[in-house]
């Protein structure tokens, strides 16, 4: 038995599942999960002292790499005068000032400890300033695990075949309704369904949780325009855009301002925080300045946002933005030509540095084409990839991402491991 099977079964005895979050278990792949040991730059190694090139990046926030020494070394420093003292600190303000000056449609935003809790959050508050309660979410999107959201929500829901979970009452799912991604018409009916009840859009700008599926031109122009019309508030999603796609996410990539915006993932470099930002008008309703509750004990902690800090820091002086991209066209490109000396079927939806090859024949433009790809072929591409020292999410649902870590050599040695797989699965070996 290897080392990670070992830690596996002792983690089964006393964490559900043995994982402290459902995708880690590799429930879609099989094989059962690599414990991670530790990780440097753009690789991790796992209990058995095997390295692999890392492309989950911790599902998103590792976009300078592991253990990037200026972040540790702020991580450290910040350890050493004290972890948390449920009082103000400058540092918070110092990150969220960050946070203003790059997301372009925030002019004050609240810091929290989780996307989820983001989200949760910034639906709260449109549903306060609007008086409204029912909100359009897209199926196969996902934005934490709220009761609101896990209707047809995608990432470890869709993954592990519940969309919809068990323990939300009916109650609370009523006032959550679904539309088809890319498709405004399927919103538009929704408002004309329901005049003057929809409190809210909230939407991926780039949908990354069902594999990777980008919005068709007009489709993020068309929900502003049908929320600014419906008095509903447009909120991206930008847990995992954000300060990926650009320094200012998706809003500033696609140049339209939401109203309110959620963050998580790489704002906190590795460590938990969330943050969600709009309109000061908005903003301004929100404890204690106004009357719509949300707190968090360890909300703006010290050491996560040194963390934080540091790593928005490095992205605004080193811009490894255009790198980051070059390196995933090639990446992806590699991935193409490999699936198709192979003659395996692979559709591949890329923007900056993320991405995804559906084992589908595409295009992939929503979640009913998404849910064609081939799951069991991607779980032996993934096993296949896993053998030959590469890191994929375990899961045909997720992004691929590529950071500041990563070198050509990298990206090729993928890719070749990528042909190889491909190559074996062709030879129905
Ligand atoms: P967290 O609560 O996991 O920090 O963020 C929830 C969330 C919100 N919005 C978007 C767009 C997200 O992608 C996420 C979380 N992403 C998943 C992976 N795609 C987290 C991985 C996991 O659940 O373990």
């Amino acid at each position: 038995m290897s080392r990670s099977a070992d830690l596996f079964a002792e983690a089964l005895k006393c964490i559900p599942g043995g994982v402290n979050s459902p995708v880690r278990a590799f429930g879609s792949v099989g094989g059962g999960p690599r414990f991670i040991d530790s990780g440097k730059g753009a690789r991790i190694i796992d209990a058995d002292g095997k390295e692999y090139i890392d492309c989950v990046a911790s599902w998103g926030p590792l976009i300078l790499g592991h253990s990037r020494p200026e972040v540790v070394a702020a991580v450290k420093a910040a350890a050493e005068r004290g972890a948390s003292f449920g009082a103000p600190t400058s540092a918070e303000t110092r990150l969220a000032k960050l946070i203003v000056d790059m997301v372009p449609s925030v002019e004050k935003v609240r810091l929290v400890n989780s996307g989820t809790e983001a989200t949760m959050s910034a639906v709260r508050l449109a549903r306060a300033a609007t008086r409204r309660d029912k909100i359009i979410k897209f199926e196969g999107c996902y934005h934490g695990h709220a009761d609101s959201f896990l209707i047809k929500a995608g990432s470890g829901a869709l993954t592990l075949g519940q969309p919809s979970s068990p323990g939300v009452p009916a109650s609370l799912a009523a006032d959550t309704l679904n539309a088809d991604y890319n498709n405004v018409d399927s919103v538009k009916k929704l408002f004309d369904a329901l005049p003057g009840q929809i409190a809210c859009v909230i939407l991926e700008p780039v949908a990354a949780n069902v594999g990777v599926i980008l919005p068709e031109l007009g489709f993020l122009e068309d929900l502003r325009q049908l929320t600014a019309e419906r008095g509903a508030l447009l909120i991206f999603d930008e847990v995992i855009t954000g300060f990926r796609l650009a320094p200012g996410g998706a809003q500033e990539h696609f140049n339209i301002s939401p109203d309110l915006t959620t963050l998580g993932k790489i704002i906190g470099g590795g460590l938990p925080v969330g943050a969600y930002g709009g309109r000061a008008d908005l903003m301004d309703m929100m404890a204690p300045s106004g009357p719509v509750y949300q707190a968090g004990t360890l909300s703006g902690n010290p050491i996560a946002v040194a963390a934080g800090i540091t790593t928005l820091e490095i992205l605004i002086n080193d811009s490894p933005y255009q790198r980051m991209a070059a390196l995933a066209d090639r990446l992806f490109d590699g991935l193409e030509k490999g699936a198709r000396d192979n003659g395996v079927d692979i559709a591949v939806n890329k923007i900056a540095s993320m991405g995804c090859a559906f084992f589908a024949p595409g295009p992939v433009r929503n979640y009913a084409e998404a849910l064609k790809s081939d799951t069991k072929l991607f779980a032996r591409f993934h096993s296949l990839m896993l053998e030959r020292g590469v890191y994929l999410a375990p899961s045909q649902f997720e992004a691929c991402f590529v950071g500041a870590a990563h070198t050509e050599a990298d990206v090729d040695a993928i890719s070749a491991a990528a042909a190889e797989s491909l190559k074996v699965i062709k030879s129905g070996s």
